[in-house]
């Protein structure tokens, strides 16, 4: 096992990292700009390197200051949480060139996930369900033409090179084709240097269903079942919960385990996310994302198993301490993000936190990184706390987050904890019936 392991991240997620390792009697080591100085993360840290000003490009993404702070100190391996150098394959290729083990699966699968026709290609042919659309990249209208001619309206233009949402153009009819590919093409090649697109059935209201996979790198894999990520607010989640208030038991081992064949196939390594679109009852596959996600603690709510300590170990050569047997979910877990932003615009609201109290009691978890007098930086992104709740059931849970968001305090900069309130007093998601589009809809009626 590691000695010691450095932690290429900030936030919340930062001492996530570091209280896996402590358990597992590993040394930590703390990176951070000049803007984080004061943070938890590095005076919980065994020690910490400043690397850099507080522009992310100049600190968190600066791959020489990285592996100069492991170097010093005599890391054996980073763990890249979420963002920043998560999903970069070169990243990790200079790390391994260094000697040293990135927490998280080769370059080549996060290079193949990366790229969003890859991607689709080889869950296609390893019997993932996907969205009917075009075979590959589309470079002509009038191959795009083609491919509606096939598929039929309304259709989406994805970039191969997006993800997230970002990079998408919706065609309704054909009168709308040549503008959304057009678009489409250009607008990718200003924002990823890479023009090429691909088509897919545009699919009116889905919710946004994704299955977690673990391997450990060597042909074997595990699914730990879903997580209902529909509630988000441009491209970005809001609420999440597990297990999904539409997938049953035998619906969830079917398609977990299709999703751990599969990467287990490819012999993938550590943690990842196989994003689906769910709706009238089929999943379609849009996008495996190969990191920690922020959500991941809702997971380990209903399976009991701790994901980071899960991914250092495998990082570290051993195999899975569980099998798919040993996998059973108990209960309902629900997750929301507090940002530092000013509702209604949800504008960032940087600033110093004059008061914190965390809620506590039986099943409720509290991830972040503020204290009393924490001056958020406006440097970075709005995420300052996760609360995540826990009980036998959803209505359980939905009474559970209601009272540990009443014990919430974060006083001295405006949050998204009004929205919590508001949102679970709504008869929709009380029942669980909202999809992609429902959170998008409600805020623009109550503003
Ligand atoms: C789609 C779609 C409808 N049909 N693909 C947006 C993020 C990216 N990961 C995929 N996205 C979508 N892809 C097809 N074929 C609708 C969306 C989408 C969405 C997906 C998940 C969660 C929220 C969303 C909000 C708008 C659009």
């Amino acid at each position: 096992m590691f000695k010691k392991i450095l932690i290429a991240n900030r936030g919340e997620i930062a001492l996530r990292i570091h209280r896996a390792c402590k358990e597992m009697g590993i040394a930590t080591v703390a990176v951070h700009s000049t803007a984080d100085a004061h943070a938890m993360h590095v005076r919980m840290a065994d020690e910490s390197v400043c690397i850099g000003p507080p522009p992310a490009t100049q600190s968190y993404l600066s791959v020489p200051n990285i592996i100069s702070a492991c170097e010093i100190t005599g890391a054996e391996a980073i763990h890249p949480g979420y963002g920043f150098l998560s999903e970069n394959a070169a990243f990790v290729q200079i790390v391994e060139d260094h000697g040293l083990t990135f927490i998280g699966p080769t370059s080549e699968h996060i290079r193949l996930m990366g790229d969003k026709i890859t991607a689709k290609e080889t869950m296609r042919d390893l019997g993932v369900p996907c969205v009917p659309g075009s075979d590959g990249g589309v470079p002509t209208l009038a191959a795009a033409q083609r491919v509606a001619g096939e598929v039929g309206f309304p259709l989406i233009v994805k970039a191969t090179a997006g993800g997230g949402g970002r990079g998408m153009k919706l065609a309704r009819g054909p009168e709308d084709l040549a503008q959304a590919f057009q678009t489409a093409r250009s607008e990718a090649k200003a924002a990823f240097g890479n023009d090429e697109v691909y088509l897919e059935r545009y699919l009116g209201r889905p919710r946004h269903i994704e299955i977690q996979v673990f391997g450990d790198g060597k042909g074997h894999a595990v699914h730990l079942g879903e997580r209902d990520c529909s509630l988000q607010r441009r491209h970005q989640k809001v609420f999440e919960e597990a297990p999904s208030p539409v997938i049953d038991a035998a619906t969830r081992a079917r398609i977990g385990k299709i999703c751990a064949e599969a990467v287990a196939r490819i012999n993938y390594a550590g943690a990842g996310t196989i994003e689906f679109l769910y709706e009238d009852g089929e999943f379609f596959f849009i996008e495996m994302n190969t990191r920690l996600q922020v959500e991941h603690p809702v997971t380990e709510a209903i399976y009991d198993v701790d994901i980071v300590q899960e991914q250092i170990r495998v990082a570290a050569g051993l195999p899975m301490s569980f099998t798919q047997d040993d996998l059973v979910p108990a209960g309902h877990a629900i997750e929301c993000r507090i940002n530092a932003e000013r509702l209604p615009q949800f504008t960032p609201s940087p600033g110093r936190i004059r008061t914190y109290y965390a809620p506590g009691g039986l099943g409720v978890r509290m991830d972040s990184a503020i204290y009393d007098g924490y001056v958020i930086p406006p440097y970075y992104d709005s995420l300052i706390g996760k609360l995540i709740v826990h009980a036998r059931t959803r209505d359980l849970a939905l009474a559970r987050l209601r009272r540990a968001l009443s014990e919430l305090i974060i006083d001295g900069v405006d949050n998204t904890m009004p929205l919590f309130h508001a949102l679970l007093d709504e008869p929709d998601l009380q029942s669980g019936r909202y999809d992609i589009h429902w959170l998008e809809k409600w805020l623009a009626r109550e503003s």
